[in-house]
């Protein structure tokens, strides 16, 4: 949950009298379906694999849009020892994004539209030669149940979204991003016991898709040369942080 005193402002729709419906809500189920579909596409044809680390592997393709590059990504990752509902929440809540994102300067939440769905606001480090960029984006958590017997597959969908408390003022420059995270809990040699399950017996198998246009002119090379660099050294920073972070709770399934 989001401290109330970090939320700029509570929905103005009152959910209570529309099925906890918001207005962003047909475009936040619009856009998670085309993530759970785009998730089992595979990476055999057009993507380049430009960084593997032991279970890590990092696709991209390029793609340009008028002149602009706006190579989607495709990253997957096995991780030992937690559940994915820990790596879709510590990716997910406010309080913590600031101890794994090291390419940001600045993030907070604007509205909070429903309490599995807010709107953030982030200042991103200016990267030289290019100006300074900031991103507006709705983040939505949610945990979809396949059957009785599986784990349950759970996301994290950030899609860039106008704000009128967040307008656009040059210098800086609106990003465009359209990320997901879609994790998926694996239980090894399962006790008969659920209550007996360690962190030992649990593997997350993660995937995390993102569609990023810069919002204006980068030098193509750069921008390509930032990703190969930064994309893998946040997959490896936030989920040692969640490993790190959860090794003594008890496991959040
Ligand atoms: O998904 C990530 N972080 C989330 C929480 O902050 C959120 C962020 C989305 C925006 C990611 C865009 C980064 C690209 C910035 C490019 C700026 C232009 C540079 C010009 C270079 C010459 O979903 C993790 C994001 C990890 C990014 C490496």
């Amino acid at each position: 949950t989001v401290p109330v005193s970090t939320i700029v402002s509570k929905s103005n729709d009152d959910n209570s009298e529309n099925n906890g419906k918001h207005r962003l809500t047909d475009d936040v189920e619009r856009i998670v379906q085309e993530h759970l579909q785009y998730v089992r596409e595979d990476v055999s044809n057009g993507w380049d694999l430009i960084h593997q680390d032991g279970e890590m592997k990092v696709y991209r393709r390029e793609v340009e849009e008028n002149g602009i590059v706006v190579d989607p990504l495709k990253c997957f990752h096995t991780i030992k020892g937690v559940t994915g509902h820990e790596i879709c929440r510590y990716f997910w809540e406010f309080q913590y994004r600031m101890e794994w994102e090291t390419t940001l300067d600045s993030t907070k939440i604007i509205e909070a539209l429903d309490p599995d769905t807010v709107i953030f606001f982030q200042l991103h480090k200016r990267v030289w030669p290019a100006a300074q960029r900031d991103s507006c984006f709705w983040s939505h958590i949610r945990c979809i149940s396949n059957s009785d017997e599986d784990q349950p597959t759970w996301l994290v969908v950030n899609y860039t979204t106008p704000h009128p408390l967040a307008p656009i003022k040059s210098p800086q420059v609106r990003l465009v991003a359209n990320v997901a995270l879609i994790c998926e809990t694996i239980i090894s040699e399962p006790p008969l016991n659920p209550k007996d399950i360690k962190r030992e017996n649990i593997q997350c198998k993660l995937t995390y898709v993102a569609f990023v246009n810069p919002g204006g002119w980068v030098p193509s090379a750069a921008l390509r040369g930032v990703a190969k660099r930064e994309y893998p050294r946040f997959l490896k920073r936030f989920t040692s942080y969640v490993v790190e972070q959860t090794r003594n709770k008890p496991i959040l399934f």
